[in-house]
């Protein structure tokens, strides 16, 4: 009987000081509520832009699956649940390309654009996870870093100066500003990512950013990049309705 009032028998509250554990379960909300907006809103479109909300909808509603259990492991265990925050971004980012390439499509875009982007975001995290997960001691985080970051650097040169932004160009209008909103995100949004990386593993840099955990960073940056982005598409296919 005592029990049946004691909700912490079930599930054991969240310390008032516990921020990750705090931006866990916001991030699974916002994604949450993310992924139906996009989902609802899809079919007041034209056929031509309700794949790119539908992609949308899906980058926010992976990240909410991998928040639910996220939160749970963070709960759980104390600890950063890096294996899973990476199988997300390796699901998630990828889905950004094609983002890229389904917005510049009408303006000529190929396949291989969009598999190039893939190729590069895919490399950014695989040796990121290397320097997160895997060589975590010495200089390994460090070299990881710099690979992942020049794979990053890529990325950005596609679209702010390569292929992708002669498209951009070409097609002119709305789609040409939102390719430029997008590249911001790109450029800045995705920045938050390193310094989650540097306040959270071991090298030279370690302590620049004052024990901010890690987890605070990546979630904020998720929040900002998943939510934001989808809604630059969206606000594309509004203003081109
Ligand atoms: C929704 C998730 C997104 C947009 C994740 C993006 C992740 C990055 C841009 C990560 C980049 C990294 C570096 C540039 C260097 C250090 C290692 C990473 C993987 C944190």
């Amino acid at each position: 009987m005592e029990n049946l009032f004691n909700l912490s028998a079930v599930a054991p509250a969240m310390a008032t000081d516990d921020y990750v554990g705090f931006t866990f379960f916001v991030g699974c909300m916002a994604m949450m509520a993310a992924s139906a907006f996009f989902f609802l809103s899809m079919n007041s479109f034209d056929n031509k832009w309700r794949t790119s909300i539908l992609v949308s909808g899906l980058i926010t509603f992976i990240a909410a699956v991998h928040y639910w259990y996220m939160r749970d492991y963070w709960a759980t265990n104390a600890t950063s649940p890096t294996f899973f925050r990476y199988v997300d971004w390796v699901l998630t980012v990828p889905l950004m390309c094609v983002e890229f390439y389904l917005i510049l499509k009408a303006a000529g875009a190929t396949k291989s654009l969009m598999w190039k982007l893939i190729f590069l975001s895919v490399i950014m995290l695989v040796t990121g996870y290397f320097g997160e997960a895997v060589h975590t001691t010495g200089q390994g985080p460090a070299l990881w870093g710099l690979i992942s970051g020049l794979a990053y650097f890529a990325i950005v040169y596609e679209i702010w100066k390569g292929g992708a932004a002669k498209l951009a160009e070409a097609a002119g209008g709305a789609v040409l500003s939102a390719h430029k909103t997008l590249l911001k995100f790109v450029f800045i949004g995705w920045a938050i990512y390193p310094i989650g990386y540097m306040a959270g593993t071991e090298g030279w840099y370690s302590g620049i950013f004052g024990g901010l955990p890690m987890d605070v960073i990546y979630n904020v940056g998720d929040a900002i990049n998943k939510i934001g982005f989808g809604l630059v598409v969206y606000n594309l296919a509004v203003s081109s309705k």
